[in-house]
């Protein structure tokens, strides 16, 4: 069968993960140097199974400004590494205390606490080593750092974090909400998508329309995902469901119903789509990668 570029392809699908999973693979070889433990506790959590959307998020971004897929493999390691080391402290006691992550016992169940703090720690320093030392030129490599370190930071995921675990919600509801998805969830998709931008070298007006992309898909991501926590398969879904409404977490299924919160993912993905409308037949990835995101089921 011909290879086709085309994101609804399965086959193309396949080829984008199998890049991403073997360069994550070759980046959790580490030096004996390295604890046993610990590098079986990173691979253990990195590679396994994950949907990858971020790293396919950066690579569609770098394909839709003309650039090579192998160029910005780095930085989709990179930010993949970030989500997961977000996953894995997240999975913590002191913080969601979960017990089941991408279908499997999560990092501290499979391990133990210490073990999965210090594979978190290790994951945000190499995803920062591997996209200054492996992203070229050093000056678009400068860019990315302080782009993923943004993202990553107080202002955009820790803080979002620290904001939903406070749960203080009040008046304006939704836009507290939004506010916190935006930092929790929405950014890592943004500096996904302005990843592959810099390492193509898109124009900043470029760089701006994939931006506005991102912030959308991020916030459709989120409705979807509070969607499945109320309606999906825990096998399927591979992290236990049911939980925000056990704990009286504000969702948007919760403020708005799932019909209007079905309806508003749609508008969103509608307005991603519109974003990097200007992309042309370049963008139709990341639409396609956008509409997929809608019918997920994990
Ligand atoms: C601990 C600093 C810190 C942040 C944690 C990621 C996160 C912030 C919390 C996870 C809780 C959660 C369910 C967030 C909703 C969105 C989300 C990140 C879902 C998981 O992402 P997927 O579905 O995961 O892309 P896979 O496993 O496919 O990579």
């Amino acid at each position: 069968m011909v290879q086709t570029e085309d994101f609804t392809s399965v086959e193309y699908r396949q080829l984008l993960r199998e890049q991403i999973d073997a360069k994550l693979e070759a980046y959790a070889e580490f030096s004996s140097d390295c604890p046993t433990t610990l590098a079986e506790a990173i691979r253990y959590s990195l590679m396994s199974g994950g949907k990858r959307l971020r790293p396919m998020l950066v690579l569609l971004a770098a394909e839709a400004c003309g650039g090579a897929r192998e160029a910005a493999l780095p930085a989709a390691c990179a930010v993949e590494m970030i989500h997961t080391y977000s996953l894995i402290h997240d999975d913590l006691p002191a913080m969601d205390d979960d017990d089941l992550r991408r279908g499997r016992p999560t990092c501290h169940k499979a391990f133990d606490e210490a073990t999965a703090i210090l594979v978190g720690d290790a994951l945000l320093a190499l995803a920062f080593e591997v996209l200054a030392r492996d992203t070229r030129p050093a000056e678009t490599a400068a860019r990315c750092v302080a782009t993923l370190a943004e993202a990553a930071g107080p202002t955009a995921l820790v803080g979002g974090q620290v904001a939903d675990m406070a749960g203080e919600f009040s008046e304006g509801e939704l836009d507290t909400l939004e506010a916190i998805h935006r930092r929790k969830t929405g950014a890592l998709f943004q500096a996904s998508l302005r990843l592959g931008g810099l390492v193509a070298g898109g124009s900043d007006e470029q760089l701006e329309q994939l931006s506005a992309y991102g912030r959308c898909f991020g916030l459709a991501f989120q409705i979807t995902d509070d969607l499945l926590d109320v309606a999906g398969d825990e096998a399927t879904v591979g992290k236990r469901v049911g939980k925000d409404a056990r704990q009286g977490k504000l969702t948007f299924p919760a403020l708005l119903g799932v019909e209007e919160s079905t309806r508003r993912a749609g508008e969103l993905i509608d307005r991603a789509a519109e974003a990097v409308a200007p992309f042309g037949e370049n963008s139709v990835n990341l639409v396609a990668l956008a509409r997929f995101v809608l019918e997920r089921n994990r």
